[in-house]
C-alpha cells in the first residue's frame, strides 16, 4: 500500500506567526498548519494531505469568468487551509476536500458547504465567509470538475458508459466523506472536537443537504439546504419542459416578450395580498390568464411587437409544467411572476432565425446522462420524446440522486434540525418542488406539528434562484439553524430584507410554512412589523 504524502507547506507570513502566538488553538500550540494526522475513512483512500497557511486580511477572489467575482472580504483572520486528496480504488478517482481553519477566534463549529449545479463545492466562495465568522469550514470537489460553465464530461468513461462512481460520489458519497475528514481535521488541529457541526448549500448545495438529512443523519447537527434541487430526477428534466414546448409549436419569442406576461401577471395580482410592491405573495392563486394578453403589443428592441395567440399557448403550457400525452401532471412550471428567461431562453441565429437556448444542467442532463451523446441536439426534443426521457430518468436515477426521500425519523431522532428556504420566483427549480417534499415529509413524519419539530420550510415571495428578485432574501438563515441547535429555539419566522424599486430598506419576516406572512392593513408596507405570521 503506498504510503500517504504528506507535505507541510510553510508559507507562514510574519502576521500569522504574530497573530498565532497569543492563540490558544490546536494541538500544535496554534502556532503552525503542521499536521502529522491523517484522516481515516471507509472505502476511500487518503493520497495526501496538504498545509498551507495564510495571514488575515481581505481576502480577494480570483476571477472565474463568466461567472461575476464576489467583492472581497475584510476581516479574514489567518487561517491554516488544509486540502486533503481522495481516491476510492475501485475507481481511481481523484476528490479533494479544502478544510479551512482559523488560527484565531474559532467558534468551536464546524461547518460543510456545498456547490451548484454540476458542481459539488463552491470553495471559497462559502470557505472565505465561514472563516470570517470563526468556523473550521470544509468543501469537496466529489473528485468532478469545479467549473461550472464546462458540461459535465466526467459523467461519461472512455466507453461512453455513465460514470457510476463519479455520479455517486456527486450525489452523495463526497459529502459524507467531506463530514468525516473535516471533522477529524478539525479535531486534531485545535485539540478537540467540533461542540456542532452543519451544513449550508443553496441549489445543488441545498440538495446535498437533504442528502445527508436522509441518508447520513448524523453528519451534522444542523442543515441549511435552500432553494434544494431534490427531486433531481424529475426536476431537471422538467426544466428542459419549456424548450420541448417551443420545439414542438416551433415558436421562439424573445425573453422580451415573455417578459411582458411575467410583468402583465405581476400587475394582474401585485394586490392581492394588499401591498403593491411588485411581489406576487401567494403567486399560485394568481389567476392571471395568459391569453388577455393576445392583441397587446410591446416594445422590444425599439420594435413594436403585438403578443400572439401562439405566445400565450406557449406560455400556458410553460406555466402548467409539463404533463403526459394523456394530461397527466408530471411537474410542476415556475409560478406566475417568475422570470421566464431562464428556461425559456432563445437566441437569435445569424440569419436571424429563432432558437431554444436550453438552461445548461437540464440540456446536458439530457445530453450526457439520459442520451449519453454530449453532441445530440436537443432541439429536435417535441412532447413525446420529452415523456419518453422524463420516465428514463426516474427510472434510471431516482434511487441514487432523487434525494425526495420522506422518512426524516432517523434525523429527528439524532436531534438534527433543518431549515429550507425557497424563492417563490426561483427561475429555475419550482418552489413547488419543496413544498410537495415538506408534505410528504408531514404525512411520513406525524403531521405538520411533528415535522415542525425538526424541520421548517421557510417560503420567499419573490425571491428568485439562492438570492436577487425583487421579494426579501432571508438576511441569515444560517443564524437560525444554529440558534434551533445550540439554543432549542425552533424559528417562527426567518427575517428577510430588500431594497425596493424606490430605493428604500424594506425587511419581512418569512413565517414557518404553511403559514405566510399577512399585512395588517396598516403600518408601514416596508417594515416587516406591518405584517404577521397566518
Ligand atoms: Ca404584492
Amino acid at each position: 500500500m503506498r504510503r500517504p504524502l504528506i507535505v507541510l507547506v510553510a508559507v507562514l507570513s510574519l502576521a500569522v506567526l504574530a497573530s498565532c502566538a497569543s492563540a490558544p488553538t490546536g494541538r500544535s500550540g496554534g502556532t503552525s498548519c503542521a499536521t502529522s494526522d491523517q484522516p481515516q475513512l471507509t472505502g476511500a483512500r487518503v493520497l495526501s494531505v496538504t498545509a498551507a497557511a495564510h495571514p488575515g486580511g481581505t481576502y480577494a477572489f480570483p476571477a472565474n469568468p463568466p461567472n461575476p467575482t464576489p467583492s472581497p472580504i475584510a476581516g479574514v483572520p489567518a487561517y491554516c487551509d488544509v486540502t486533503v486528496l481522495l481516491t476510492h480504488p475501485e475507481l481511481d478517482d481523484r476528490v479533494r476536500v479544502e478544510v479551512w481553519m482559523p488560527l484565531t477566534g474559532w467558534n468551536g463549529r464546524f461547518l460543510a458547504a456545498g456547490g451548484g449545479g454540476f458542481v459539488a463545492g463552491l470553495f471559497d466562495r462559502y470557505l472565505a465567509p465561514a472563516v470570517k465568522d470563526g468556523y473550521a469550514a470544509a468543501s469537496t470537489d466529489a473528485g468532478v470538475s469545479t467549473n461550472g460553465s464546462r458540461p459535465p464530461s466526467w459523467a461519461l468513461d472512455h466507453s461512453g458508459n455513465v460514470n457510476q462512481g463519479l455520479l455517486t460520489n456527486f450525489a452523495f458519497r463526497s459529502v459524507h466523506e467531506m463530514a468525516q475528514v473535516g471533522k477529524q481535521l478539525t479535531a486534531s488541529f485545535y485539540g478537540r472536537p467540533a461542540a456542532h457541526s452543519y451544513w449550508n448549500g443553496c441549489s445543488t448545495g441545498g440538495r446535498q443537504g437533504l442528502m445527508e438529512a436522509q441518508r447520513y443523519p448524523a453528519d451534522f447537527n444542523g442543515i441549511l439546504a435552500a432553494a434544494p434541487a431534490i427531486n433531481w430526477d424529475r426536476f431537471t428534466v422538467a426544466e428542459f419542459w419549456p424548450q420541448a414546448v417551443m420545439n414542438q409549436a416551433h415558436t421562439f419569442p424573445t425573453a422580451c416578450e415573455f417578459n411582458a406576461f411575467t410583468q402583465a401577471a405581476i400587475a394582474a395580482c401585485d394586490r392581492d395580498d394588499s401591498v403593491a410592491d411588485r411581489v406576487i405573495d401567494r403567486p399560485e392563486n394568481c389567476r392571471f390568464n395568459p391569453h388577455q394578453l393576445v392583441g397587446t403589443t410591446v416594445t422590444c428592441e425599439g420594435k413594436t411587437v403585438q403578443i400572439s395567440q401562439a405566445d400565450a399557448e406557449l406560455v400556458d403550457k410553460i406555466w402548467q409544467g409539463p404533463t403526459s400525452h394523456e394530461g397527466q401532471h408530471l411537474w410542476y412550471g415556475p409560478l406566475k411572476g417568475t422570470p421566464l428567461d431562464g428556461l425559456a431562453a432563445t437566441a437569435a441565429g445569424p440569419d436571424g432565425t429563432r432558437h431554444g437556448a436550453p438552461f445548461a444542467v437540464a440540456a446536458d442532463w439530457i445530453k450526457y446522462f439520459l442520451k449519453r451523446r454530449p453532441g445530440f441536439d436537443t432541439s429536435s426534443i417535441g412532447y413525446g420524446e420529452f415523456e419518453q426521457l422524463f420516465q428514463q430518468s426516474g427510472t434510471q436515477y431516482h434511487a441514487v440522486i432523487g434525494t425526495d426521500n420522506p422518512d426524516l425519523s432517523a434525523f429527528r431522532d439524532a436531534g438534527g434540525k433543518m431549515i429550507t428556504w425557497h424563492g417563490l420566483a426561483d427561475r429555475l427549480i419550482s418552489p413547488q418542488g419543496t413544498i410537495d417534499y415538506r408534505r410528504r415529509v408531514e404525512a411520513a413524519m406525524g403531521g405538520t406539528g411533528a415535522t415542525d419539530q425538526f424541520y421548517r420550510v421557510f417560503l420567499a415571495p419573490g425571491v428568485d434562484h439562492c438570492s436577487g428578485g425583487t421579494g426579501s432574501v432571508p438576511t441569515d438563515p444560517l443564524a437560525a439553524v444554529v440558534d434551533w441547535v445550540e439554543h432549542g429555539h425552533a424559528p417562527e419566522t426567518l427575517p428577510a430584507a430588500t431594497t425596493s424599486t424606490a430605493g428604500r430598506p424594506v425587511t419581512r419576516n418569512l413565517c414557518s410554512y404553511p403559514q405566510l406572512s399577512h399585512y395588517i392593513g396598516h403600518g408601514d408596507p416596508d417594515s416587516a412589523g406591518s405584517y404577521t405570521c397566518a
